[in-house]
């Protein structure tokens, strides 16, 4: 029996002795009982250790307890290994379908006493919801079987090896299996048994499974009822209370769709669902109904007859401090997350999530795309020889994972569509998935993105595409085939809808561009949107030597291969904190645009289903951010994707101060994801009164000098300045260097289709290369007139012939400190440049410098190619929350058009700036931090920014964009920075 039923290690096969066919994951009301809970654990370093410990009697007195559900490496401190994360690369030889020995295996036992009244039961099962990688079961020391499929579910016929009473149960895990060669997804390998297992009693005249696939059509769902069960079952009711539904089949085969005039539709938007019940004598399933069609109709992706747009993000599992382990809580809390953030549907990259997942799902209101879990991506580093997806001897291994994830899930209408994995190449065993899913289930199309030519899918998808490849998908007629595509397969490809399956990769401080794509996606109906790269980062909780807790990445656990902070690529940080990227995609993924014209306003709603009955539309009125009058618009109710015009209420402009209209759409009731008076969207409209700037006063009549002396606030030695008020002040200096980001880090490999600029090196290396983080000065002169003085600054770095010139022009104008710089780059620099900024730098005295109150953009960091979610106000911050703790320090915390800043030190002003705009109109922006771009571009982590004693205050010219270089698109020409002459003027009071 027992070599029957143990695949060595090495084996291909999907696992011997689980029942088939898979079958729904259902609410039964038949008694289960939950294994969850303490076992008895023993990691050995081998896959090959003696079976022993499955006998009967075992003595495990010795061994130590772990949690079920967990992972091993995220037990034990360290004790049962640590976690390994990797992209693309293998963490074992390339030598499928062989692991090393050196293979972690955990040995889990467990007691569990059988309830007395199962005794009637005609079987009993024993279900693993997700074990990592292989594992093999005994239920008192007879083998009942072994399967692999880390997130899909597995159930054991466990009846003939229970026995009333005390049992045991005994599992061995491996790591490192044949099937870790199809589970190659950008992750942590997290092993163990990370989800439930629970042990079911199969009532006689149960209900095996049950689909209710439903639809919506004319007005009227249809549900067509899939009901298996022995014929002795019969009759099975079916009851829909709130419908008035009560419908008994009689018998098995006669099973004709339901007509149910009464039901309304099933949307991301509005997630009508209903409680129904399927039972027999013996045993009630309880399902939540939601009635929707699903269908392509020419290149348009439609739900119940209307095109959906895919706002969507890219989901894994993952949690700080439990892997995979599923929290529902937490999961809840994330999904209202998203539903709050604009975002309405979820790739369950790259496998089925916890089942309960998609139950929130069909709750809360999101379209999925359910993946299986499958990915073979690191094949790819051997020009994907050997690639399973197109060995038949790997066929059934595929087969049996789509059927598990397809049968596991099918109840829920929330899922749209079914994906076949990601990054498998391609091949006949993807095929022939996707032949068994489109017999298994006609009412949804498949997906699965490495099909480029569309041989076998729905969909034509692609990741990464930039905005002018994305553009030429969308737009008809164009000539070019498409990528890998000759021009037939580009002809079949352009039948179907499209779908951005990753794209807008959120690594660090990014992406850029979000806004052009969903451009795109409203002029041309074939693009369906995307899911973004992903909703949150990997970071696993941990603490440094000195005990400072921070989120480790790839490389924090010493891995011998790994992917660095790769994994750090979500708009939500590790601990729950959505960074910018976030409020940049909600405010581009509005559901309402709002475009002004004169003295109205065009409000559309761009929602799928819902009308704007739900919504109230605010209106206020600020000069310099601070409100006058304020109230609300009469909006008259707007179906979906109608627009109507909507007078404003009359705006006085203020004589000396900025006067703003902003209004903002706001949800009139609690949702069960946000209260009443939640922001979706919002808008403004500038009606100041145009001023002109104070021209710049011509001097005449300068003088050399020493530069020793002080003009109203400032003081100056050498010509520099030493003291602004009562504060040491130096500056300003030249700062043409930011702490790269993610993707200013990105050479331009790896993604195809990208038009990165500039082939092959990054950014930040240029940026080192030309010195630009290592700045140095020759002062070329000194000179003062009676209220003014002046420096000439030659700006360069070592080993380097090109040059900026900065002239410092101090004045005392209208009673103000005025600051001028005139910086001028010599001919000869070849890069974009990160910023053209000056430094100031403020050591603490008796107190630091520790908050800034500003009116300009905010209040989040904002940057060229991401200023969506920023708005014109006035705003307060300390400076620990102007920066964000991206996982790897990097550029953060810029404030672009700034119009006042006061740099407080607890509730002291220190020192007022007010911009002056430049001759064409264009304001600075400015950072305040406790670090400089250099000390920060030093640390890996958080905790190795040490303290400081010195704050630094930036004020930017100009900034280059984000982009998504990681992986995707570099900056776009409109917003890269290019090496040009710029003026800043301030005027500077003390506080
Ligand atoms: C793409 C993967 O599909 C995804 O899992 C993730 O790794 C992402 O990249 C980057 O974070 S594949 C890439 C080579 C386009």
């Amino acid at each position: 029996m027992s070599t029957e039923l143990s695949p060595h290690v090495s084996d291909i096969t999907p696992g011997r002795g689980a029942l088939r066919p898979a079958r729904s994951w259902l609410h039964s009301d038949a008694p289960s009982l939950s294994l969850n809970g303490p076992w008895r654990f023993r990691l050995s370093p081998t896959a090959s250790g003696p079976e022993d410990f499955a006998a009967d009697g075992f003595d495990d007195r010795g061994w130590d307890s772990i949690p079920v559900p967990s992972h091993w490496v995220l037990e034990g401190d360290g004790a049962y290994g640590r976690p390994i994360y990797t992209n693309i690369q293998f963490p074992f030889p390339i030598d499928p379908p062989h692991v090393p020995d050196e293979n972690p295996t955990g040995d889990y036992r467990r007691h569990f006493d059988l309830p007395a009244d199962w005794s009637d039961a005609e079987r009993v099962l024993l279900r693993f919801d997700g074990v990592e990688s292989l594992f093999r079961v005994w239920v008192n020391g007879a083998e009942v079987g072994s399967a692999s499929g880390s997130r899909l579910a597995h159930e054991f016929d466990v009846t003939a090896a229970v026995r009333a009473g005390g049992n045991t149960v005994a599992v061995r895990v491996h790591q490192w299996s044949a099937a870790s060669y199809v589970e190659d997804q950008d992750q942590w390998w997290l092993p163990g048994i990370f989800r439930d297992v629970t042990l079911l009693a199969r009532p006689v005249g149960g209900i095996e499974d049950v689909w209710l696939r439903t639809g919506f059509e004319d007005g009227h769902g249809r549900i067509e009822a899939e009901i298996t069960a022995d014929a002795s079952a019969f009759p099975v009711t079916l009851r829909i209370p709130e419908l008035d539904i009560e419908h008994v089949w009689t018998a098995p085969g006669e099973i004709a769709p339901l007509d149910v005039p009464d039901a309304r539709p099933w949307s991301a938007e509005q997630p009508r669902l209903y409680e129904a019940t399927v039972s027999t004598a013996a045993e009630a399933i309880a399902l939540r109904v939601g009635f929707r069609t699903v269908e392509i109709r020419g290149d348009l992706f439609l739900v119940n007859g209307r095109r959906v747009v895919f706002h969507g993000v890219n989901r894994h599992e993952a949690h700080p401090e439990r892997g995979r382990v599923f929290d529902e809580a937490h999961a809840r809390e994330d999904l209202a997350r998203m539903k709050r953030f604009n975002v309405n549907a979820i790739r369950t990259s790259h496998y089925p999530p916890h089942p309960r997942l998609l139950d929130l799902a069909d709750e809360l209101g999101f379209w999925v795309v359910l993946e299986c879990d499958l990915e073979t991506h690191g094949f790819d580093q051997v020009g994907w020889a050997g690639n399973p997806s197109d060995d038949p001897a790997w066929r059934e291994v595929y087969l049996d994972r789509i059927r598990r994830t397809v049968e596991r899930d099918k109840n829920h209408p929330g899922v749209v569509i079914w994906s076949l994995g990601n990054e498998a190449g391609t091949g006949g065993n993807l095929a022939a998935m996707s032949a068994w899913v489109h017999a298994r289930d006609a009412g949804r199309p498949v997906h699965y993105e490495g099909d480029y030519t569309g041989a076998y899918t729905d969909i034509y998808s692609r990741m990464y595409a930039s905005v002018s490849e994305t553009e030429q998908i969308g737009a008809d007629g164009a000539r070019s085939p498409l990528l890998n595509c000759t021009p037939a397969q580009s002809a079949r490809q352009r039948t179907k809808p499209f779908l951005l399956c990753e794209y807008a990769h959120a690594m660090g401080n990014g992406p850029g561009a979000l806004d052009q794509y969903e451009a795109l996606v409203r002029q041309y109906p074939r693009l369906h949107g995307g899911f973004v790269w992903e909703w949150r980062d990997h970071g696993l909780l941990a603490a440094a030597p000195d005990g400072t807790p921070y989120y480790a990445y790839g490389g924090d656990f010493g891995e011998v291969v790994h992917d660095g902070n790769f994994v750090m690529d979500g708009m939500l940080l590790s601990d729950d904190v959505p960074s910018p990227s976030l409020f940049e995609f909600a405010a581009v993924t509005r559901p309402i645009d709002l475009v002004f014209d004169g003295g109205k306003v065009a409000v559309t709603n761009l929602r799928h289903t819902a009308d704007t009955a739900d919504l109230s539309f605010r209106w206020r009125v600020e000069h310099d951010g601070v409100r006058v009058a304020s109230g609300e618009l009469d909006v008259a109710v707007l179906a979906a994707g109608e627009s109507g015009w909507t007078p404003l209420p009359p705006v006085t402009p203020a004589p000396h101060a900025e006067t703003w209209l902003t209004i903002d759409v706001a949800l009139a009731s609690p949702t069960p994801w946000a209260p009443k008076g939640h922001v979706v969207a919002t808008a403004q409209l500038d009606c100041t009164a145009r001023r002109p700037v104070p021209t710049v006063r011509q001097q005449a009549d300068w003088q050399p000098c020493d530069g020793h002396r002080s003009l109203g606030i400032a003081e100056f030695t050498g010509g520099s300045l030493v003291r602004l008020g009562d504060r040491p002040v130096s500056g300003p200096h030249l700062e043409l260097f930011r702490a790269p980001t993610d993707n200013d880090e990105s050479p331009s490999d790896g993604v195809e289709g990208s038009d990165d600029s500039i082939a092959g090196t990054s950014h930040a290396d240029l940026w080192r290369r030309d010195g630009l983080d290592r700045l140095t000065v020759r002062r070329i002169g000194v000179e003062h007139t009676q209220d003014a003085l002046r420096t000439l600054d030659k700006v360069s770095a070592a080993n380097s012939a090109v040059w900026v010139m900065m002239e410092s022009i101090w004045s005392v104008e209208d009673g103000e400190l005025e600051l001028r710089v005139e910086i001028e780059p010599s001919h000869g620099w070849r890069t974009v440049w990160p910023r053209i900024g000056i430094r100031f730098d403020l050591p603490d005295v008796a107190a630091p410098v520790d908050g800034a109150e500003w009116f300009g953009l905010g209040p989040l960091e904002s940057y060229p190619d991401s200023l969506h979610a920023a708005r014109t106000g006035h705003f307060t911050s300390t400076i620990r929350d102007l920066s964000v703790d991206y996982a790897r320090p990097q550029e953060t915390g810029h404030r672009a058009e700034l119009r006042r800043l006061t740099l407080t030190s607890g509730a002291t002003e220190v020192l007022r700036i007010r911009t002056l705009a430049d001759t064409r109109g264009r304001r600075p922006g400015f950072t305040l931090s406790r670090h400089t771009p250099q000390q920060i571009a030093r640390a890996e982590h958080p905790f190795e920014l040490t303290d400081s004693t010195t704050s630094h205050l930036i004020i930017d010219a100009a900034q280059h964009g984000l982009g998504s270089r990681a992986c995707g698109p570099d900056v776009w020409p409109e917003f890269a920075l290019r090496p040009e002459s710029r003026t800043i003027r301030l005027r500077i009071a003390a506080g």
